[in-house]
């Protein structure tokens, strides 16, 4: 199960807001050396999707809340991020999804954002993401099975879009509709794994909120395919199967949309899903999780440590109820 770690990035590196463009400059260097040192298949992927690493040069302010680091938060390799995945549309097993997906073609792809908005509109992703301004956000990710992984995605505010569009007074709740394409994904063949599309939601304040993010890439990359190019939502705070990969809709609409893990189980996915140490999965207990390349376990923080800046969307929930 564990993940031989391949680039270690000293802890030590780890700083604070006013070192922040440094240290970006460090992990840009880990990245490089990173593929010099890797296998050629990477070296070629990576050369070929220069993209972003060029657009993400341009980024000239990043905000304190887009750090949020721990002292003892280090990011994961990116051997290990590219990985260690969870995608079920290519493979059930994590370490079976990038040789699976290694093939998948996003582009041409666009982004269609409908329902209860003044100027609904279809984005081609290059549009996208010059409307985005891609910057620099690591984040804790934590999984609902107990891991987690330290992740330096590349994307922008989702409120930067929403904006875009409009939005209608009577627009509470957002849904994000995932690919499906059968010929290009094993397990969509049949429904044994999951009904699909995969379908997430947020409600309309939790999708405004400066730390939810649309991902391009990370690493200062454009996404591989098992991290859900060419487009996926990050939301730190909740367990990351609220992060669907792959995008293609995202709709705006007036009641709590289906969505798919919740429909699958309630009782063991909740809407919400915030991370939250006090309540345990049915099935196992959510108080410790296993960063991924470390041996032991780690105390699990309340809105996996992002608590300061969300927890006033919760005042007068009861979290246990509303999980
Ligand atoms: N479309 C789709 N999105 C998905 C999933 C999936 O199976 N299909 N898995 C989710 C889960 S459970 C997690 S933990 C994260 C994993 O993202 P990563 O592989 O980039 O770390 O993606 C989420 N988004
Ligand atoms: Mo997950």
């Amino acid at each position: 199960m564990l993940i031989k770690k391949t680039d270690d990035i000293k802890s030590s590196e780890i700083t604070d807001e006013p070192l922040y463009f440094n240290r970006r400059n460090f992990l840009r260097g880990a990245v490089l050396a990173a593929t010099t040192t890797a296998t050629g298949w990477l070296y070629k992927s990576l050369t070929a999707q220069s993209q972003v690493t060029q657009t993400t040069d341009k980024i000239a302010t990043v905000t304190s809340q887009s750090t949020g680091l721990l002292p003892n938060d280090k990011p994961n390799s990116f051997e290990e991020i590219t990985h260690y995945n969870n995608f079920y549309e290519f493979s059930t097993s994590k370490q079976g999804v990038a040789p699976v997906a290694k093939n998948f073609v996003s582009r041409p792809w666009s982004v269609e954002v409908t329902g209860l908005a003044n100027k609904p509109k279809t984005f081609d992703l290059d549009e996208l993401i010059k409307l985005g301004q891609p910057e620099e956000r690591i984040y804790r990710h934590r999984c609902v099975e107990g891991w987690s992984m330290v992740i330096p995605w590349v994307g922008f505010p989702l409120h930067k879009l929403l904006k875009e569009v409009e939005p209608l007074a009577n627009a509470k709740f957002v849904e994000f509709v995932t690919v499906v394409d059968p010929t290009q994904m094993p397990n969509q063949r049949g429904t044994e794994v999951l009904s699909w599309p995969y379908v997430e939601g947020l409600r309309m304040d939790e999708a405004l909120h400066p730390l939810t993010l649309l991902a391009t890439g990370l690493y200062g990359q454009t996404l591989l395919p098992q991290n859900g190019a060419p487009l996926r939502l990050v939301v730190p705070w909740k367990y990351g199967f609220k992060g669907g990969k792959s995008i293609v809709k995202i709709r705006l609409v007036e009641t709590q949309p289906r969505t798919t893990w919740s429909s699958e189980n309630p009782r063991e996915y909740g809407f919400y899903s915030n991370v939250n140490p006090t309540v345990d999965h049915p099935r196992w207990s959510q108080a410790t999780e296993r960063r991924i390349g470390e041996f032991g376990r780690r105390d699990t923080l309340m809105f996996n440590g992002y608590g300061e800046q969300v927890a006033s969307l919760y005042e007068g929930m009861d979290l246990r109820k509303f999980f």
